[in-house]
């Protein structure tokens, strides 16, 4: 059955949150939907203003564009257009798209009679990006602690913001956050490699089933956590990843304001060494 035909078969009507019968089309392979047609809408909004901003700005250079939040000063008011309005409304427009999108998928789950699992793990990706540009200037008072929309006037941010706390490597919640990163690499690569070794055999040789892959696994280590069990820790490890990424920026100028390495001064005030003579602590 080729592709399309056999997505036929699933092209279903109903299981719209938003419209009704309305948008509940496709056009070639995409499904619409109202949140289609939102996606679309902030999607292309957003592209035009952030062309718009760089044709206002200094330089085409496609690594030095850059369309930058209001200044500290202006608070958390609403800017004029080319001193962080731009900004302002490609932020409105980017979180609509991707709201838009994640609803979006809900729909298709819906249509499908399968779990909302996909835009869940979406949700934290949002949930990241949203803290970046809404909850943590919002709880510092101004949008100019956002990061600008640029190739390397973001990385520049990442790097001031990081070095504004002494060393962003000795924040617990980044500690936790490159944690899973690293352990989701290392599942993936484990999985990917073990999905391809069963199912691409040397030449002449048939495919291998799931129980070649638990086997492999009991041989080595003792334990396969199972065909179910990797994809779902998969998606632990990458929502975590998401969330102590946001966690360990969103505590960074609100409730922790020095060096992150004094963070760890709780140790040495530990109550059974923290007044020794002659400690640390004098
Ligand atoms: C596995 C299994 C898979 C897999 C992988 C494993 C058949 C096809 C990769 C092995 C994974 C283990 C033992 C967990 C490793 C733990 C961490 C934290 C990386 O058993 O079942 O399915 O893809």
């Amino acid at each position: 059955m080729a592709l399309l035909s056999f997505e036929r078969k699933y092209r279903v009507p109903g299981g719209t949150l938003v419209g009704g019968n309305l948008f509940d089309f496709w056009v070639g392979p995409f499904y619409v939907g109202f949140f289609g047609v939102t996606t679309f809408f902030f999607a292309a909004l957003g592209t035009i203003l952030i062309f718009y901003g760089a044709s206002q700005g200094p330089t085409w250079n496609p690594w030095l564009i850059s369309i930058n939040p209001p200044p500290i000063e202006l608070g958390l008011q609403a800017a004029p257009l080319l001193e962080g309005g731009l900004w302002q409304i490609i932020t409105i427009c980017a979180t609509g798209a991707f709201i838009s999108w994640a609803l979006r998928e809900v729909e298709i789950c819906r249509k499908l009679g399968i779990g909302y699992h996909v835009p869940v793990a979406f949700g934290f990706a949002i949930l990241a990006y949203v803290t970046l540009v809404f909850f943590r200037p919002i709880l510092m008072g101004a949008w100019g602690y956002a990061f600008p929309y640029g190739i390397f006037s973001h990385l520049d941010w990442v790097s001031n913001t990081g070095y504004q706390y002494g060393n962003f490597h000795y924040n617990p919640a980044h500690m936790i956050a490159i944690t899973f990163f690293f352990t989701n690499a290392l599942a993936l690569a484990l999985h990917g490699s073990l999905i391809l070794s069963a199912a691409n055999p040397a030449k002449g040789h048939t495919m291998k089933t799931a129980d070649h892959e638990d086997t492999f696994f009991r041989d080595l280590i003792g334990y396969s956590i199972g065909p179910l069990g990797i994809h779902r820790l998969g998606l632990l490890l990458a929502i975590n990843a998401s969330f102590w990424s946001a966690v360990c920026i969103v505590i960074s100028g609100t409730i922790w304001f020095d060096q992150w390495s004094d963070w760890w001064n709780w140790w040495l005030q530990l109550p059974w060494w923290a007044n020794i003579p002659g400690g640390v602590n004098g």
